[in-house]
């Protein structure tokens, strides 16, 4: 087999690290706080303390940062959020953005 390049080299000895992405709730001034609350424990595994202090930032700052993920699971946690709101009425969202 010929010569391998650098750049293959490079690929067959390198370790990849997955790229992360952090996810963020974004205010609104229809949500119910305690929804929020709700969401932040259910979702993403806050405790009830952390989860207040995250949903009071995203209520005064405009968005507040609820954790980082790889892509898939970023994306899911975007969804589950989506699906709750538009189930109980609320017009919450979650974005994403690579880290
Ligand atoms: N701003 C909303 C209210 O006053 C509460 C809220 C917090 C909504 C965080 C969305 C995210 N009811």
């Amino acid at each position: 087999m010929a010569t391998k390049t650098d750049y293959e080299l490079h690929e067959e000895t390198s370790l990849k690290h997955p790229k992360k992405y952090k996810v963020y709730l974004l205010n609104d001034d229809y949500t119910s706080m305690e929804f929020v609350v709700d969401i932040l424990m259910s979702i993403f595994h806050k405790s009830y303390e952390e989860a207040e202090a995250i949903m009071l930032a995203v209520h005064k700052h405009e968005r507040g940062l609820c954790g980082v993920y790889t892509h898939e699971i970023a994306e899911t946690k975007v969804m589950q959020v989506s699906r709750r709101a538009k189930e109980s009425g609320f017009p919450l969202k979650a974005t994403m953005e690579e880290e």
